[in-house]
Formats: structure tokens, C-alpha cells, sequence
């Protein structure tokens, strides 16, 4: 009787153990990550929106265009922010530290290419 209980006590424990596991697993499934942009206009959130919903891992995709940060919702497994930052460089904006991919940047429109300051257009 008494093995019969510490084999139970060690099942509940065991699923416990596992349940926890679980949920934190579930928990770092998706992770959020907001980064400063260089963008402009509503073209240069439309362009760097898509770049980065077609990127593998990226659950969500949206541009503030007050304060030109995105804010990536994304499955960590499959991706990191600075592999989307990469992403944003290459399409031709900065991304916090990252600077632009000038060739990305020189093919953009004209009006993507003003700098940020006092542009609104
Ligand atoms: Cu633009």
C-alpha cells in the first residue's frame, strides 16, 4: 500500500513537471519585438509590412507611422529580431542599430527616399 502511494505521489509530480513544461512552452511560442524604422509615408509602411509578413516565422506585421516603429509579433523558434531587422535593412530602411542596405534604399521611390526629418508628405 505504501509503494502503491509514492508511486502515485511521483505521477502526480511527473505530471506537473510536464504540464509546466508545456505551458512555457506555449508561452514562448510567439514573442514581440518593436523596432525603430527609418520609414515615411504610408508606401514605406506597406512595402516593409509585406517584406516582413513574408518572412518565415513572422505572425503579425504593423508600422506606427507617428513614431516609424514596427512592432513584429513572431514565433522565436523560426526567427530572431535581428534576423528581422536584417530583413528591414534590406528592403531599405534602418532598423534601430542596423543601417540600411543602400542598394534596397536606391531603389525605392523617390518620395521613400527623403530624409525623416520635417517630411510629411
Ligand atoms: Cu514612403
Amino acid at each position: 500500500m505504501k509503494k502503491i502511494m509514492r508511486e502515485f505521489f511521483f505521477a502526480i509530480i511527473l505530471i506537473t513537471v510536464v504540464s509546466a513544461g508545456v505551458s512555457a512552452a506555449e508561452k514562448q511560442k510567439n514573442q514581440v519585438v518593436t523596432i525603430q524604422t527609418s520609414a515615411i509615408c504610408g508606401s514605406c509602411k506597406a512595402r516593409l509590412e509585406k517584406a516582413l509578413k513574408a518572412t518565415d516565422g513572422v505572425e503579425e506585421a504593423m508600422l506606427n507611422l507617428n513614431n516609424k516603429k514596427m512592432k513584429i509579433k513572431y514565433d522565436p523558434s523560426k526567427t530572431d529580431a535581428d534576423k528581422l531587422r536584417e530583413v528591414i535593412a534590406n528592403t531599405g530602411y534602418d532598423a534601430d542599430n542596423v543601417k540600411k542596405n543602400e542598394e534596397a534604399f536606391n531603389n525605392l521611390p523617390h518620395c521613400c527616399q527623403k530624409p525623416m526629418e520635417g517630411d510629411m508628405h
